[in-house]
C-alpha cells in the first residue's frame, strides 16, 4: 500500500529535532518543501536564498540533475549489497576517484555515513595502527579547544565545544586539548591571520607532559567551522605537522566542512600545503543528498594492517551502510558535477569578491569581527548583555523572513553558500544581512 504522506505535518510533537530549540520551532515552524540550485521553497511558497549550502554540505546547490539521475538509476539496479565480505563496483570506483583528487599521500578510503562516524573511524584507526606496529602504548588523543568533531563519544571527547560535552559524562579517558587559535589581535583579518603560529607549540608542552610516546594522534579542523569560522594562523598547521612528525604522532585533518571545494581547492590540506596522515570527510562528498562519509588514509597506515593469515579480518570496524550503493552513486554524480562545472576553481575565483562584499558589513551595528576564506565567512556580533546567542538567533529569524538562510553559532553568523553562487546573489546575501543587522536589537 502506498504511504499517503501529506506534505506538511499538522502535528509536530513526535519529532525531537536535533540541535534545535524545539519549543520555539514548533510554536512557529519553518518548513522547506523543495529546493533547486541556490534556493529553497518554504511551505508557504516563498523562495529562500541558501547562504549556508544546507548545513555546509550542498556545495553544488540543490536538485542537481547528475546526482538525481545517479540515485534513481542505482536504486533501480542494485539497492543494497552487504558491506562486509562482499563488494560492488561503485564503491571501488568512488574510492579510486577520491584518491585521485585527494592531496598527495592519501591512498585508501574507509567509508562511513556521516562526519561523526568518520571521526570515530579515524580515531580508532589511529589507535589500532600504533598497536599493529607494536606501539600499543600510544593511546592518547589530542584535540583542540573550540574544535567540532561531531557528536559521538570520541568526537566530543577530542572536541572543544563546551555545550556539546558537559552533559555527557566522563567521555574518553586520556584526551588532552590544544588551545584554540582565536586571538583578538586578528580581528577583521581577510584570509589567514598573522598571529598565532606559536599556539601550535603547545603540542610540545602537552607531549612533554604525557610523554610523546604515549600520544597516538592529533585531530584538528584545518579551518574550524562550527565554532564560528576560525582560520588557521599563518604557519600554524605547518608547525603542527612538524611537531607531530618529530614525535611519531599521527595528524588527522577533519575536513568534513573544508573538503570538496569550500576553500577553493579539493581539500584544505592542498590549500594550505600541509600533508596530514588521515582526512575525515562527509557533507560535500554526496552534496548532502545521501548520508555518507569517508576517511582517507596514507598507504603507511593502511599497510600496517595488511599482515597475518589472509583469511583473517584486518580491522574490526565498519558499518552496515559503509559504501552503500546508492550513496556511492550519489557521490559519483556529485564529483562529476563538481568537475564538469569546475566548482572548486569557481569558489577560488569568487573568493575575492566574496571577501570584499562581506567586509562591507564592518560598520553595521554590533559587528565586532568579520573573517573569511574561500567561500566561507563569519560575521561576529557583540552578545546582548546577559543573553548570549539571542542577538544572532534574532538575526537568523529575521533573515529567514527576508528570504535568506544563514547559520548562527553563539553570536557568530556563519555563511557558506553553494559554490554555484552568482555575484548578484553574493550582493543579495550582503544586502539582506545588512538590513537585518540594522533592524535587529
Ligand atoms: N567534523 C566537522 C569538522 C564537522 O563540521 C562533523 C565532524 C560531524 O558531521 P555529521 O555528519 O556527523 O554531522 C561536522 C559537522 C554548523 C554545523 O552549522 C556543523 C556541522 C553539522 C551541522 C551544523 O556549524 N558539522
Amino acid at each position: 500500500m502506498a504511504l499517503d504522506l501529506k506534505p506538511i505535518p499538522n502535528d509536530l510533537r513526535a519529532f525531537w529535532m536535533p540541535f534545535t530549540a524545539n519549543r520555539q520551532f514548533k510554536a512557529a515552524p519553518r518548513m522547506f518543501v523543495a529546493a533547486e540550485n541556490m534556493h529553497y521553497t518554504t511551505a508557504d511558497g516563498r523562495q529562500v536564498l541558501d547562504g549556508t549550502a544546507g548545513l555546509w554540505c550542498c556545495n553544488a546547490g540543490h536538485k542537481r540533475p547528475k546526482i538525481v539521475e545517479a540515485i534513481q538509476r542505482q536504486a533501480a539496479e542494485l539497492d543494497y549489497a552487504p558491506a562486509f565480505q562482499m563488494g560492488h563496483p561503485l564503491a571501488f570506483e568512488l574510492a579510486n576517484r577520491l584518491v585521485d583528487m585527494a592531496p598527495e599521500g592519501m591512498e585508501h578510503v574507509f567509508y562511513t555515513n556521516s562526519g561523526s562516524e568518520s571521526v570515530e573511524t579515524a580515531l580508532k584507526i589511529a589507535l589500532a595502527y600504533h598497536r599493529a606496529r607494536g606501539e600499543g602504548q600510544r593511546t592518547r588523543l589530542i584535540g583542540r579547544e573550540r574544535g567540532y568533531h561531531g557528536v559521538n563519544f570520541g568526537g566530543i571527547s577530542v572536541g572543544g565545544i563546551v555545550n556539546n560535552r558537559k552533559n555527557f559524562g566522563t567521555l574518553l579517558a586520556g584526551v588532552d586539548h590544544l588551545p584554540h587559535t582565536h586571538l583578538p589581535e586578528n580581528a577583521w583579518t581577510k584570509g589567514q591571520p598573522e598571529h598565532g603560529a606559536h599556539l601550535a607549540d603547545e603540542l610540545e608542552r602537552i607531549a612533554a607532559l604525557h610523554g610523546p610516546e604515549t600520544i597516538a594522534a592529533v585531530i584538528v579542523e584545518p579551518m574550524a567551522g562550527s565554532t564560528g569560522v576560525l582560520m588557521p594562523p599563518k604557519g600554524y598547521l605547518e608547525r603542527l605537522r612538524e611537531i607531530t612528525r618529530k614525535h611519531g604522532i599521527l595528524l588527522i585533518f577533519d575536513e568534513v566542512i573544508t573538503g570538496f571545494g569550500r576553500l577553493g581547492s579539493s581539500f584544505a590540506a592542498e590549500h594550505f600545503g600541509v600533508q596530514p596522515d588521515m582526512i575525515t570527510t562527509a557533507k560535500g562528498l554526496t552534496n548532502g543528498v545521501i548520508p555518507m562519509g569517508a576517511v582517507l588514509t596514507s598507504a603507511e597506515i593502511h599497510d600496517a594492517f595488511m599482515h597475518g593469515p589472509d583469511h583473517l579480518i584486518e580491522l574490526f570496524h565498519g558499518y552496515t551502510y559503509s559504501g552503500n550503493p546508492i550513496a556511492c552513486a550519489a557521490a559519483l554524480g556529485t564529483l562529476e558535477t563538481y568537475a564538469e562545472e569546475g566548482l572548486f576553481a569557481r569558489a577560488a575565483e569568487l573568493a575575492p569578491y566574496w571577501e570584499e562584499a562581506l567586509h562591507s558589513l564592518r560598520d553595521k551595528p554590533n559587528v565586532i569581527d568579520i573573517r573569511n576564506m574561500g567561500l566561507i565567512g563569519a560575521v561576529e556580533l557583540a552578545p546582548i548583555a546577559g543573553a548570549p546567542t539571542k542577538r544572532a538567533f534574532s538575526a537568523f529569524l529575521k533573515a529567514y523572513e527576508k528570504g535568506l538562510l544563514i547559520r548562527t553559532t553563539g553570536d557568530i553568523i556563519a555563511l557558506s553558500p553553494p559554490l554555484i553562487i552568482e555575484r548578484g546573489q553574493i550582493d543579495e546575501i550582503v544586502d539582506t544581512l545588512g538590513e537585518v543587522l540594522e533592524e535587529v536589537e
